[in-house]
């Protein structure tokens, strides 16, 4: 498996999680969303995923696209360990939390995003910070009532084993430490987190453990 990923990226971050965590080897091909402009707007790697995005994961001649999207990929071909929960209800649930981050936070937060709302709209670094961090607290504080009311309360989002939800949470904590949020507000959060990173499978997968980290 080939895995098109930036160090730095919170998408391909989950799914260097969900690798890890299923045990399986990949090749990192590293595309630079900075350098010369962004690598993930050169014709080869538009070529690759015509949304010039990173993650892509190349598998068996196929490629992939959308973390979450290949994330289910992953569990369905590799359903040991798995990273949803047996129940339908439950599944739903853990899936909700994961798109809390995935559809409600980290699209309105992402390079592209916030380079149009600087460029275009002539915000300055801290306006554009204040941006990023009005959108993750609005989702990190939804998220961490959802941990505490769902049912099955443990060391992680849902239970006592990593799923889909902590390998969306994680990343994304990144993001809001980088844009000044106050994680302090977000205490079950926080607990969580330091229980994942305690897991080789997290702790491997943080940017500054890639081969293309600066
Ligand atoms: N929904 C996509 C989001 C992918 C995404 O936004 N990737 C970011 C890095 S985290 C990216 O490639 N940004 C490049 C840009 O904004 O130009 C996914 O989950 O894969």
């Amino acid at each position: 498996m080939k895995l098109y990923t930036f160090f730095r990226s919170s998408a391909s971050y989950r799914v260097r999680i969900a690798l890890n965590l299923k045990g399986l080897s990949y090749e990192a091909a590293p595309i630079h969303l900075r350098r010369g402009g962004g690598e993930q707007f050169s014709a080869s790697y538009k070529a690759i995923n015509p949304q010039a995005l990173v993650p892509a994961l190349e598998d068996g001649g196929r490629i992939l696209t959308q973390s979450l999207a290949i994330i289910e990929y992953l569990e369905e071909k590799y359903p040991n360990p798995p990273l949803l929960p047996a129940s339908a209800a439950d599944r739903a649930l853990v899936r909700s939390m994961a798109m809390v981050i995935t559809c409600e936070v980290h699209p309105i937060q992402n390079l592209r995003v916030l380079t149009l709302v600087k460029q275009e709209y002539h915000q300055t670094d801290e306006q554009v910070n204040q941006w990023a961090r009005h959108w993750i607290d609005l989702g990190l504080s939804a998220l961490e009532k959802m941990i505490l009311a769902q049912p099955n309360r443990g060391k992680f989002c849902f239970g006592n084993t990593p799923t889909l939800a902590d390998i969306c949470l994680v990343p994304q904590l990144g993001n809001a430490r980088r844009y000044g949020c106050d994680l302090a507000q977000y205490p079950t959060i926080v607990s969580i987190e330091k229980n994942c990173v305690m897991i080789s499978a997290f702790a491997n997968a943080a940017p500054e453990k890639q081969p293309d980290a600066e």
